[in-house]
């Protein structure tokens, strides 16, 4: 079957979008970009150049597949995730660098927002004659950089909340510590999705009940526990838990409204960041708190729990995602009422895709933009 050149760039653009997926969490301020390189030299088009942005945010993407490319760049197809930069940093734009390495073709999925860069990072390619196919999947290039992309438009970090429910409607179980819901094959795809944020985030209430450590612990990928942060008004997390202990694997910060108070010296003194927080109701003010976070370059912020801290951020409009695992495990007696499930889920928010990993199914939804 012959392909068509549209078909041929949707696959190319789809493995680039996958491929960029590996730095999400790790870019800091910048987004995790994919780029790759095909060439056809007379076999079919294969890829000879592939690039992440580093770890770090730098170099971006595209210098690193041009420099595996090398001459076989040449006359080539480059495929981006996002509309390569147009701005001077630490190095000259990738505009100009794919310019440069000769680069016949640019095919892009997502504008760069970026007042620096919107529209100009294209303008450079054609006026170096190449030619500027955008927009092709966009919209799945889109899903990959959204927190970079929530950050930029709204200053403040993006959401996701996660929960894991029961047969029975429960999250867990009063005063029994944690009470597994979901399978090992569900927990390693909530580990994979912690290793994807810049911050993992959790109440107090929950950090006492469960004694969590919250880090990625899937085999290999234990490098990549992003920060944990405790909605923690008074400063209560003890020493001695479990979040406080592993310091050295993940950061952890405490988001208190008593910094100066001496529970929070302490912490502060076992490793721990403050995060001065204003208080809302009786509780941490959150909207202010994920402003806080993107100022501090944090982009993406996965809600584990509990009940009360997924209803607020819920309530006050700030959940841009739900991941929903639903389990056929019973609670019973003394069961935690999940805040929310499937049935109850507020109409702003669609379906954005439905998996089963082992005995469990796995739920997104996100708010309309
Ligand atoms: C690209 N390729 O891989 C990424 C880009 O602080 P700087 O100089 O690194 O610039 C950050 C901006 O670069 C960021 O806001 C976004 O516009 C772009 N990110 N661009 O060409 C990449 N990560
Ligand atoms: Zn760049």
């Amino acid at each position: 079957m012959t392909q068509t050149l549209t078909e041929l760039d949707r696959r190319f653009m789809a493995a680039c979008i996958r491929y960029s997926r590996r730095h999400l969490g790790r870019t800091g301020t910048n987004p995790s970009v994919g780029t790759l390189i095909v060439a056809d030299e007379g076999n079919g088009p294969v890829i000879v150049g592939r690039g992440v942005t580093a770890l770090g945010g730098r170099p971006h993407a595209e210098p690193i597949a041009l420099a595996e490319a090398g001459e076989r760049a040449r006359g080539a197809t480059a495929y981006v995730t996002l509309e390569p930069c147009a701005h001077h940093g630490r190095t000259p734009p990738c505009a100009n660098a794919l310019v440069a390495a000769g680069i016949a073709r640019v095919v892009a999925a997502a504008t760069d927002p970026d007042a620096r860069v919107s529209g100009r990072g294209y303008e450079i390619l054609r006026a170096g004659g190449i030619e500027v196919v955008p927009g092709v999947l966009a919209n799945e290039a889109r899903s990959v950089l959204s927190s970079y992309l929530t950050r930029s438009s709204t200053k403040r970090a993006e959401v996701t909340l996660k929960l894991a429910v029961s047969a029975d409607g429960m999250i867990g179980r009063a005063a029994a510590g944690q009470v597994p819901i979901t399978g090992d094959v569900a927990r390693a795809q909530s580990h994979i999705l912690r290793a994807e944020h810049d911050a993992i985030l959790v109440g107090i209430g929950t950090a006492l009940e469960d004694n969590p450590e919250l880090t990625c612990r899937l085999p290999g990928l234990e490098q990549r526990s992003p920060m944990r942060i405790v909605l923690d008004r008074k400063a209560r997390l003890p020493v001695g838990s479990r979040l406080v202990r592993s310091i050295a694997e993940a950061p952890l910060a405490i988001a208190t409204v008593e910094p100066e108070s001496e529970a929070a010296q302490v912490l502060e003194g076992a490793g721990a960041r403050l995060i001065a927080c204003e208080e809302h109701d009786g509780r941490v003010a959150l909207p202010e708190l994920l402003e806080d976070l993107a100022a501090l370059g944090l982009s993406s912020v996965f809600v584990e729990g509990g009940a009360a801290v997924a209803k607020s951020f819920l309530d006050e409009g700030l959940a841009d995602r739900i991941v929903l695992f639903e389990s056929d495990v019973v609670i019973g007696a003394n069961g935690i009422a999940a805040p929310f499930t499937r049935a109850t889920l507020p109409a702003e928010y669609e379906p954005g895709g439905e998996w089963v990993f082992g005995a469990d199914r796995c739920y997104v939804f996100k708010r309309r933009g």
